[in-house]
């Protein structure tokens, strides 16, 4: 039985990804910081995929608590064969001037620092193992800087510098390292970034079909089931109405 480790597991494409393996009978080790919602996804999973799912309560940022939890799985749990690195945030959108710096803290430690310290240790697992892939969520925003986009494009263009650095460090040991990188998906994504202002996340998709998560998950699951002598480096998934980070067709 493979297992997904999946972080950011309560919402959008992290949580379209704990679908897509259960459905593909992996079972799951979800991490997120709302349990409730952890818990409610874990239980449908499980009773419609008849899979085994953990769920870990951690903040990625939290280097301490996460390690107390991905430590504290029994020790064949630790065989993950797919770690999805997912939960991220973009918080603000001002120019570099005006910028909340509580706002491009949560964004760097979140972003960065959260998918490094889930890394240091499931790459480490995987290591022992001998096998392993590692899926890294970077955006369009890690490939183009749009304006009043500063920090959350450095943090993504630091997660693209990122999974180039894992492929070079974790090729002697057979582990693949891909990049997904989508556009505008469709998801509480925007929300957070304006800080639960609904009628302002709306208006990002007005007028376009974005991506949905699901079209994410289908192509990390397209990833994944390559023959074991193929690794996609890198994947830049957009809405056929957005052809760069900011332009957009809308009607
Ligand atoms: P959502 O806001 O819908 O989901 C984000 C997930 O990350 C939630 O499950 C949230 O769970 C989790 N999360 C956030 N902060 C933390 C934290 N500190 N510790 C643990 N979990 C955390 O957004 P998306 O699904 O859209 O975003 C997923 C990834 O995709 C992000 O990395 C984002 O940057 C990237 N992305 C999104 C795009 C889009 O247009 N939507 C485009 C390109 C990339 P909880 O709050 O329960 O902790
Ligand atoms: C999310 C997509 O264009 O809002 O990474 O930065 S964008």
């Amino acid at each position: 039985m493979k297992t997904a480790l999946i972080t950011g597991a309560t919402s959008g494409i992290g949580k379209a990804c704990a679908h897509t393996f259960a459905q593909q009978g992996y079972r799951l080790i979800l991490v997120a910081r709302r349990e409730h919602e952890l818990v409610k996804i874990a239980k449908h999973l499980a009773d419609k995929y008849a899979v085994a799912v953990e769920t870990l309560v951690a903040d990625v940022r939290d280097n301490t608590v996460l390690t107390q939890v991905l430590e504290s799985l029994a020790e064949d749990w630790k065989t993950v064969d797919v770690l999805v690195n997912n939960a991220g945030l973009s918080q603000g959108l001002d120019p570099i001037d005006k910028g909340d710096t509580n706002d491009w803290d949560t964004m760097i430690d979140t972003n960065v620092k959260g998918l490094l310290y889930v890394t240091r240790i499931v790459s480490g697992w995987m290591v022992s193992h001998k096998k392993g892939h590692i899926i890294n969520i970077g955006s369009i925003a890690g490939k183009e800087v749009y304006p009043n986009g500063n920090v959350y494009c450095a943090t993504k263009h630091a997660v693209d510098a990122l999974n180039k650095g894992m492929r070079m460090d974790l090729l002697p040991h057979g582990i693949k390292v891909t990049a997904i990188n989508p556009g505008m998906v469709e998801t509480e994504f925007s929300v957070v970034r304006f800080k639960g202002d609904e009628d302002k996340a709306k208006k990002v998709y007005e007028g376009l079909e974005p991506l949905l998560a699901d079209d994410i998950a289908e192509a990390i699951w397209f990833v994944v089931s390559r023959p074991a002598h193929v690794n996609i480096n890198d994947m830049l998934i957009m809405p056929t109405a957005q052809a760069s980070a900011t332009l957009v067709q809308r009607n």
